[in-house]
């Protein structure tokens, strides 16, 4: 019998990345998403056809106990946020809603329905914040520096504290940034290699950046979504970071991507103040050597390649 896997978040940019994994691993897929007035299904229309979509919300624990009473999964990756950190400041309290209660409403629906359904926490880099240590591991102390930080850190606690309290199986992947073709166009990858193909097919002349100085361990979604399986396919719980291992700044972020479409960025970058953050996250690098141990996982794209794959399919999707 084909193990059943639900995914909170399956319309983002990872759920269409682990949908297809765990299609591929022969799971029955299960997809949680809240309701909309327009269809928001652009990231898996292709996959459309071998999942199973349902209707449920974070906010709502009535909605997830019946989304579990109903499919009665073996596994639930919860990747459902409020992820973007700039609309954190903006909207605090959704996010608190979403990105930190929102885990314990699921755990709490896990309990209610089966406590041997297998959890996985999408927790965040952005929980190391100022950073305590560089590189950042399993064991560097949190300092969120933003409202979305500060939840994604209750979400990863609420995560350790069921397993502790309930013996959940339980895990929390800590993963700094991935991103992808597929990641949401305000993120700064996205908007950047956007940019550039737009400004390439002579639709703008310039491209409104934040602070350019602020440093990212970037890796490719896919790549990342192999990390969460593997979490849950282990005997023993635990919490792993998951990351490339180098940093590189913004700054660094455009002269790749414009270059890749043969331009130079300084001739097109404006730093634009209304894109600084209130507290920024100034560097991060994240130590992944307990999941290149016992997960036996790593990642097969490097920044430079994930730079030039997203270029290549922003040029090709104005093209078309
Ligand atoms: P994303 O593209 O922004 O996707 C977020 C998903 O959450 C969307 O499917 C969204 O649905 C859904 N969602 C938001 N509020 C919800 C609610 N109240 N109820 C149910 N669903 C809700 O994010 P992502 O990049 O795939 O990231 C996946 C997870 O990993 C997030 O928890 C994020 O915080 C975390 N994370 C991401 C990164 C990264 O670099 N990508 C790094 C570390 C951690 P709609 O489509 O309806 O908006
Ligand atoms: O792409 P970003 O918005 O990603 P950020 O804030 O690092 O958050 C992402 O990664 C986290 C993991 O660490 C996830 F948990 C989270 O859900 C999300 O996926 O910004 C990256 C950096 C920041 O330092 C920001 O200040 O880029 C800088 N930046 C400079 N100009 C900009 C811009 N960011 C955005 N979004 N837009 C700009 O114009």
């Amino acid at each position: 019998m084909a193990k059943r896997a639900l995914i909170t978040g399956i319309t983002g940019q990872d759920g269409s990345y682990l949908a297809e994994h765990l299609l591929a691993e022969g799971y029955e897929v299960i997809g949680v998403m809240r309701r909309s007035s327009t269809v928001n299904i652009e990231r898996i229309s292709h996959i459309q056809d071998r999942l199973t979509l349902l209707s449920g919300d974070l906010m709502d624990e009535v909605s997830l106990i019946n989304v579990l009473r109903d499919c009665r999964p073996h596994e639930v990756y919860n990747l459902a946020a409020q992820s973007f950190v700039q609309a954190s400041w903006s909207q605090p309290v959704l996010t608190g809603e979403t990105t930190a209660l929102g885990v314990t409403r699921m755990l709490d629906a896990i309990r209610i329905i089966d406590p041997e359904i297998r959890f996985y926490q999408a927790s965040s880099s952005e929980m190391f914040g100022r950073v305590q240590a560089v590189p950042q591991d399993e064991n560097t102390p949190f300092y969120p520096r933003s409202p979305y930080g500060v939840a994604k850190v209750y979400g990863h606690w609420i995560t350790v504290n069921y397993r502790e309290s309930y013996g959940l199986h339980a895990s929390s992947g800590i993963l700094f940034n991935h991103e992808s073709p597929r990641r949401g166009l305000e993120f700064v990858t996205r908007k950047v290699t956007n940019g550039v193909a737009r400004i390439k097919n002579g639709l703008d002349t310039e491209l409104r950046l934040g602070n350019l100085e602020a440093h990212r361990d970037w890796g490719y979604a896919a790549d990342y979504v192999r990390a969460m399986w593997a979490m849950l396919q282990r005997d023993t719980p635990d919490d792993f970071v998951i990351a490339t291992g180098e940093t590189h700044s913004v700054r660094e972020l455009c002269e790749v991507a414009f270059a890749a479409a043969g331009l130079n960025y300084e001739e097109f970058v404006v730093v634009d103040p209304v894109f600084f953050r209130p507290a920024e996250v100034d560097l991060l690098v994240g130590d992944s050597s307990k999941a290149h141990r016992l997960l036996g996982w790593k990642c097969d794209v490097d920044f430079y390649g994930l730079v030039e794959m997203m270029v290549a399919a922003d040029l090709q999707a104005l093209q078309r």
